[in-house]
């Protein structure tokens, strides 16, 4: 380290760093002066990815309510009164329209999530699913489910029908979990993730901001984001969206700058990741959305609701898009495309 007028410096250029982080190298550059963090973190997000472009991802809730979780965060789980009914898993026939919008829309990423504990193979549900994906997937977007817990064999046949990437978050630190969910550890999420991995599809894990959690619990996950083999193809930064009914609802709003802060350090750190700013947009004027674009946020949840909590609208997007100068990312441009389509095609 050097000392520049008080602040140490990263004595090498951030962008030739190989080895894995420790939380001491993640704290050094997170609390590097705002702009400095901020110009580091834009110069490594040039090298890695055309500048102004976004990718936008839409969300449905294929399978909502009644999860025998306890995430203190989510309306979805069955054990507090959030006045969300639990519905039935959605048919093929209901998702395809849904997911042929959300294309016409302009996104290029259509992710499915049921609010499951997991899935089980051989399970009636889960082959409903697969048919789905089979079918949303000759749409030309990217695929991405999320699940719940996942072992060898559904992975591989999530992977054989069509899915590119699936999203299982870590959500904060090891150390701060326990605080937040009971009824399955840590260590759950990271097996999911490694037989997510073993099948070959692109792991999307990050977490949530303002779950009690100190800036270090922040850091710690990224340190273990960091430590994937191979890295995580996509990270999204949730805000907490305090829902009624959980325990968390009274939560203070997340500080922007903070969020901002880590946003930095994740594009630093894991410079080929898609770096999403997911839940919590509703509660950020366009003004810190900007900073985190800034920062290295590259994608969005795009469309009015997320599972069961609100989204800003798409034209609201559109606008602030436009603003910015920022245009939507094409599909498949930096994953393996399974129809082997040119992305221009699609
Ligand atoms: N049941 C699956 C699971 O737990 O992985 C999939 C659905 S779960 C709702 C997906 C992710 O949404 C969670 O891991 C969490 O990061 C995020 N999430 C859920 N409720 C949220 C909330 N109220 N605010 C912000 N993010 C939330
Ligand atoms: C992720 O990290 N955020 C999305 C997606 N993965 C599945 C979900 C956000 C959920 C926000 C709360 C809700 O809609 O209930
Ligand atoms: Fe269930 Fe996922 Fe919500 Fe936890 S986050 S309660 S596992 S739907």
């Amino acid at each position: 380290m050097v000392l520049v007028f008080g602040w140490q410096f990263p004595e090498r250029p951030i962008t030739s760093r190989l080895e894995m982080p420790t939380l001491k190298d993640l704290e050094d550059v997170y609390q590097l002066p705002l702009f400095e963090l901020m110009q580091q973190a834009r110069e490594v997000h040039r090298a890695k990815w055309p500048a102004q472009e976004m990718q936008l991802c839409t969300l449905l809730s294929v399978k909502t309510g009644g999860c025998s979780e306890d995430c203190s965060y989510c309306a979805q789980s069955a054990r507090y009164q959030t006045g969300l009914d639990a519905g039935k898993l959605m048919s093929t026939e209901e998702i395809l329209p849904v997911a042929e919008q959300a294309k016409q829309n302009g996104s290029t990423r259509f992710c499915m999530g049921a609010a499951w504990k997991g899935v089980r193979d051989g399970d009636k549900r889960f082959e409903q699913v697969l048919d789905t994906i089979r079918e949303v997937s000759k749409l030309g977007m990217e695929v991405c489910v999320t699940l719940g817990q996942l072992s060898d064999a559904e992975a591989e046949k999530l992977r054989d029908a069509g899915v590119t990437a699936y999203n299982h978050n870590i959500d904060t630190s090891p150390e701060h979990y326990g605080n937040i969910v009971t009824t399955h550890t840590f260590q759950d999420r990271l097996n999911t993730i490694g037989a997510v991995q073993r099948a070959g599809m692109a792991v999307c894990c990050g977490g949530i901001l303002g779950l009690g959690e100190s800036e270090t619990d922040r850091l710690r996950m990224l340190e273990v984001l960091c430590s994937f083999d191979p890295a995580p193809e996509s990270v999204p930064i949730n805000c907490l969206m305090p829902m009624p009914g959980t325990p968390l609802e009274e939560s203070p709003p997340v500080d922007s700058f903070e969020l901002v802060r880590l946003i930095a350090t994740a594009r630093i750190f894991l410079p080929g990741a898609k770096i999403r700013l997911s839940a919590g947009r509703t509660q950020l004027s366009r003004e810190a959305q900007a900073m985190c674009f800034f920062a290295g946020a590259n994608s969005v949840f795009y469309g009015e609701k997320l599972l069961t909590a609100a989204n800003p609208g798409v034209n609201e997007d559109l606008e602030l898009l436009e603003i910015l100068g920022l245009t939507p990312q094409k599909p498949f441009s930096d994953l393996p495309n399974p129809h082997n389509e040119p992305a221009s095609a699609l």
